[in-house]
Order: structure tokens, then C-alpha cells, then sequence
């Protein structure tokens, strides 16, 4: 036994807080305490976390019994986003995830379509399958979940959702029957902002579908798809991530109640979630698999990247980007363009394609705030 002690295990990152690591040998779960020796922390690395949850680590046991990681192994795939900070360094959410599910929901909060699309373009980038979660499905699947009078009340008042620019004919055609954007009362609200909501569910499917993502709504409050989620996450290492208060946590408690995370009500004053997770932490699952849960992300910016790469990472302007006249093409001012035919065609979606044309702007610098 004596000469093992100092012979390297390995081991996976199940939490960071600080300078300390729990690992543990997957895919059993005995979580323990290690530390970074600061030679490691700082070998060449730009990221402001050079150990990620997720990432492979070998480590050592010294006399005293407490562990040193000692080394990293090389990474499958991870998701790294750029930090606000100065340094503008950046951060590694999570290394070697089988699956991300990006949650959203349309309303408490609304969902931000470049965020979205940033987000999937560094799943593309790092080679991460993504899933979108559409989750909330209650608040616009209303045969599905009775309502309540509470409920009513709670979403007499607010501001109509209309301002996610869905450009779809379905949102259009909503818009005008329900002839009251923005100015709800208390007497229609619910059941005029369901349907316009359902209206802008099925936009935002549309577009992601046709994008070539898969999309699941999912509902918490009635089950619905939980048993689906469920499948998809056995015996796999699945990340949730998204806005704070779209409800990563609450998914995660209802793939495994006994988890108990927390959640919290979004804030009535801004209609946004509190940032009630602060920790990145993974969680071994009842039915098998483990799953990380995330603090919310309020913007998320893109690491550097060459302009004509871009494309590359939306999955349907890669589909028809052969058949530009110019290589490489920005599809941007080129004659002969085959992306921005397709978009005229109504094949690409505008908002995918004006996302795309933000991020060429930006060139990799990041503009939106984050936490
Ligand atoms: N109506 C409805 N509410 C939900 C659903 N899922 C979660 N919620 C509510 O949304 C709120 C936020 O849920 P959380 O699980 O804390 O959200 P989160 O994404 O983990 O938020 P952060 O940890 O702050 O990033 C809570 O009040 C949940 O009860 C759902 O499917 N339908
Ligand atoms: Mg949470
Ligand atoms: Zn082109």
C-alpha cells in the first residue's frame, strides 16, 4: 500500500470553489478535496481557470494525506467563453461533456437570440453536442397544465413578451389577433399572452430546427418531457447552462429530487433570475450519469476566431457555403454568394444570419456585460 501513495491516480472534477477541487474516480462517486500546486496554475494558460469541472486530473497523496493535482489530461472537448475582466482572459465552463443542454425560455426571462447563438456557435467551435431546452412549456402548453388563480394574477400587468423579434408568419399572424401588444390587462393577459407565446414556441422551434439543433420543450411544473431528458442524460456527463432563472437547477431536480439543489423565483422587479447557483458542480444521477449544474450566464463571449471560420459553426450556412463563388467567402458583400441567397430564399433564417453578421463585427471582441 506505502508505494502507491505517491504513484499518479487519476481523477475527474466534480466542483472548483477557489483554490480547492473535489474529484472524483468516476463513475464512482467519492468525492475528495484536492489543491493546485501554483506551478500548475500558471503553465501558459490564458484561462482564468486552467482546471475545469470536468476535466481529467492526475493526482498525488503526500505524507500528510491531503491530495496535490499534479497534472491535466489532454481535453475531449470543453466550452470556453471570454471573461469581462481586463485581462479579457478566458473561461472554461466545463471540459469533456458528452451533451449541453442550452436552456431557454421565452418569458421570466426572454430569451436572448444572440446569446443563443453564440452559445451554439462555441459548442460548434469546441466540438460539444448541444441540445436547446425550451423550457417554461407550461406557461404556453396551458391544456397541459390547468390554471390557477394564482397564476392569472401573477401574469395580469406585465408587459406582452412581443419583443423577441420572432419574424416568423406564425408570431405575425399572433400578434395581430391578439391586437394588444404591450398593453395587457388584467382580464386578458393570460390567456392572450399564452397563445401569442405558444405562436413565438413554435418561431423559435422553427428556427432552431431548421438550424439543424434539436430542440425539447420541457416543463418542471407538469413533467412534461422529464421522462425524455431523463433517457438522454443516462450514463452520460451532460452539462446544463443558460440565463439565470430559466431553471438549469429545477431540471436537474426533477431528473434526480433527491439532489435537492437550489432554486429561487425569479425577481418580480426585473423579470430575471437571482443567480441563486454560484458554483459549478457536478451531481451523480439517481437513474445513472452524472450532470453539472451552472450559475446563470448573462451575455457569453465569443474567444477569438478567424472571420471565415465563422460560418463554419452555423450548421446550415456550413450546409450551402460550398456553392459560394469566392473561398473564402465572409458572406457578407460577395457576388455569388450562396448564404445570403439561401437567406433570401428563406431557407437560413434572417436572425440566424444577423446574428452571424453581429459576431463578424465584433471580431472576437466581447461587448455585452456578463456576470
Ligand atoms: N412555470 C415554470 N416555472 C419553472 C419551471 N422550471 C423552473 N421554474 C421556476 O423558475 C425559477 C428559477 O428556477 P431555477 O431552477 O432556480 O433557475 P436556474 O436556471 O437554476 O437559475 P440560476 O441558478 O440563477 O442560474 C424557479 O422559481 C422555478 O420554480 C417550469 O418548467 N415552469
Ligand atoms: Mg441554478
Ligand atoms: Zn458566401
Amino acid at each position: 500500500m506505502k508505494e502507491e501513495k505517491n504513484l499518479n491516480k487519476s481523477a475527474v472534477v466534480v466542483k472548483h470553489t477557489g483554490s480547492h477541487y473535489l474529484l472524483s474516480r468516476l463513475p464512482e462517486w467519492n468525492p475528495f478535496l484536492a489543491v493546485v500546486r501554483g506551478k500548475l496554475r500558471l503553465k501558459g494558460s490564458v484561462s482564468t481557470n486552467p482546471i475545469a469541472v470536468g476535466d481529467v486530473v492526475d493526482y498525488q497523496e503526500d505524507s500528510t494525506g491531503s491530495f496535490t493535482i499534479t497534472g491535466i489530461h489532454d481535453r475531449r472537448n470543453c466550452i470556453v467563453r471570454k471573461s469581462q475582466n481586463l485581462s479579457r482572459q478566458n473561461h472554461v465552463i466545463a471540459a469533456n461533456i458528452d451533451r449541453v443542454f442550452l436552456t431557454v425560455t421565452l418569458r421570466d426571462p426572454e430569451v436572448k437570440l444572440q446569446f443563443v447563438d453564440r452559445f451554439l456557435v462555441t459548442c460548434e467551435a469546441y466540438g460539444v453536442p448541444v441540445t436547446i431546452l425550451l423550457n417554461k412549456a407550461d406557461l404556453y402548453r396551458g391544456e397541459e397544465l390547468p390554471l390557477k388563480a394564482n397564476d392569472v394574477e401573477n401574469y395580469a400587468g406585465r408587459e406582452g413578451s412581443g419583443k423577441l423579434p420572432l419574424n416568423t408568419d406564425a408570431a405575425g399572424t399572433a400578434a395581430q389577433k391578439s391586437g394588444v401588444a404591450g398593453e395587457d390587462t388584467e382580464s386578458s393577459a393570460y390567456g392572450l399572452a399564452d397563445e401569442e407565446l405558444a405562436q413565438m414556441a413554435a418561431g423559435f422551434m422553427q428556427i432552431y430546427r431548421n438550424a439543424g439543433y434539436e430542440v425539447l420543450e420541457t416543463s418542471v411544473k407538469t413533467g412534461y418531457n422529464i421522462g425524455v431528458l431523463k433517457e438522454m442524460c443516462k450514463d452520460k456527463v451532460v452539462l446544463f447552462s443558460g440565463q439565470s432563472g430559466v431553471g438549469k437547477s429545477s431540471l436537474v431536480n426533477a431528473l434526480d429530487p433527491s439532489l435537492n439543489l437550489k432554486t429561487a423565483e425569479i425577481s418580480q422587479a426585473h423579470l430575471q433570475g437571482r443567480h441563486t447557483t454560484t458554483f459549478y458542480q457536478m451531481h451523480p444521477l439517481s437513474c445513472g450519469g452524472f450532470v453539472v449544474d451552472t450559475p446563470g450566464i448573462r451575455g457569453f463571449g465569443l474567444v477569438d476566431f478567424k472571420k471565415e471560420e465563422l460560418s463554419n459553426y452555423f450548421p446550415e450556412m456550413l450546409r450551402v457555403e460550398d456553392n459560394c463563388r469566392f473561398v473564402p467567402c465572409t458572406h457578407t458583400h460577395e457576388p455569388g454568394c450562396a448564404v445570403k441567397a439561401a437567406v433570401e430564399a428563406g431557407e437560413i433564417s434572417p436572425l440566424r444570419y444577423s446574428s452571424y453578421l453581429a459576431m463578424l463585427e465584433d471580431d472576437g471582441k466581447y461587448r455585452e456585460g456578463d456576470e
